[in-house]
């Protein structure tokens, strides 16, 4: 089943950079740094609060806090994913100003997006889009910019810029603040990946979903058994909204009890749309690959299951059609026969 996955071509959707930083890299970014002596990722079978959690960004935010190291990261969080038979990748980031070192928000961009055009340049076999993401915890006006930034950047890069992303600490602030926000970037024609209910959140989680958002992140606390509602599952069902699911993500975070109540097996039943993801495949010592070898053994999927659960996610990927045409040839080499 291993050597299954890891050939398996994959899409990954849901992606932090900064999260998605790899040991090997963060060795580089350390030896430019004098005193760091930090444990930057979870050891597999570890468990941790989600402020724990949190708590690793802010650490990998003070190596990644210049134009060089931006790049750095997300030129090996490419690499890394096309190693691991990833053939379309969506990655998402916060853009962040950094005064001391002189990076501003337009310059962390413009640093991401070198980075995935110099892997174009070498021919990779992965396809490279880009969400930016507005942190809850930096409030409505940040968001805003962040908007008006990725519709800048789409000018520029209308093929790289795809979406907005809403993450961040989810007991921090009212996601519902960020409704206007979200219909201007719809407006403008970026598509929305909002995390939502990763941890529950009556108050806020029926407006969002209403908007309706191109995609969910995580929504662990959607269903009734999880502390949702049946109304916030007949909505998504209603509006057939895809689900990021992110397995050994929610199981290290604790917001699920553990991995045979994960909320896949409920959406899953119900022929959803799910997309197996990693989310920070570095802080939380996975990768794609294990990630669909977990979901096989706990949900007792086949191997057609898998092929299916993937190819499948091209589906809901935020580009165009005839991208998506192509790169499905892709599965159909990889394993004749699977229908
Ligand atoms: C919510 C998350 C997250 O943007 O600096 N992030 N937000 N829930 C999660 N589940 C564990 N994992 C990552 O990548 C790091 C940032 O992504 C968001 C957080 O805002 C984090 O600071 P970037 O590239």
């Amino acid at each position: 089943m291993e050597e299954f996955c890891k050939m398996l071509p994959k899409v990954e959707l849901h992606a932090h950079i900064n999260g998605s930083v790899s040991e090997s890299t963060i060795e580089k970014l350390v030896a430019t740094k004098q005193k760091l002596d930090h444990q930057f990722s979870f050891k597999k079978g570890s468990t941790a609060t989600l402020k724990e959690c949190f708590e690793k960004f802010r650490l990998i935010h003070q190596l990644t806090d210049n134009v060089d190291a931006v790049y750095q990261v997300t030129y090996d969080v490419i690499q890394e994913f096309c190693d691991d038979n990833v053939r379309y990748l969506e990655l998402r980031s916060t853009p962040r100003e950094v005064t001391e070192t002189g990076m501003t928000k337009e310059l962390y961009v413009d640093a991401v997006l070198r980075a995935i055009r110099d892997c174009e340049a070498e021919n990779l076999d992965i396809e490279v889009k880009l969400l930016l993401a507005i942190d809850r915890r930096n409030g409505v006006q940040v968001g805003q910019d962040t908007v008006k930034l990725a519709q800048k950047f789409r000018e520029s890069h209308p093929d790289l810029v795809v979406g907005i992303d809403l993450s961040g600490d989810p007991s921090v602030g009212d996601g519902r603040d960020f409704i206007p926000v979200f219909k201007e970037a719809k407006d403008f024609g970026l598509k929305l990946a909002l995390h939502l209910c990763e941890v529950p959140a009556l108050q806020e989680t029926m407006d969002l979903l209403c908007l309706p958002p191109d995609r969910i992140g995580h929504g662990t606390c959607l269903h009734p058994e999880a502390g949702g509602t049946q109304e916030f599952v007949d909505t998504v069902l209603t509006h057939k909204t895809p689900l990021e699911l992110c397995l050994t993500s929610n199981l290290i975070g604790q917001t699920v009890p553990d991995l045979d109540n994960h909320q896949f097996k409920f959406w899953y039943e119900k022929q959803h749309p799910c997309i197996i993801c990693t989310d920070d495949k570095g802080v939380f010592s996975t990768s794609l690959t294990e990630e669909y070898q977990l979901a096989a053994v706990t949900f007792d999927l086949s191997p057609n299951d898998l092929w299916r659960l993937s190819l499948d996610s091209m589906n809901y990927a935020f580009c165009e059609e005839h991208l998506k045409e192509k790169l499905r040839e892709k599965w159909k080499a990889a394993k004749p026969g699977m229908e």
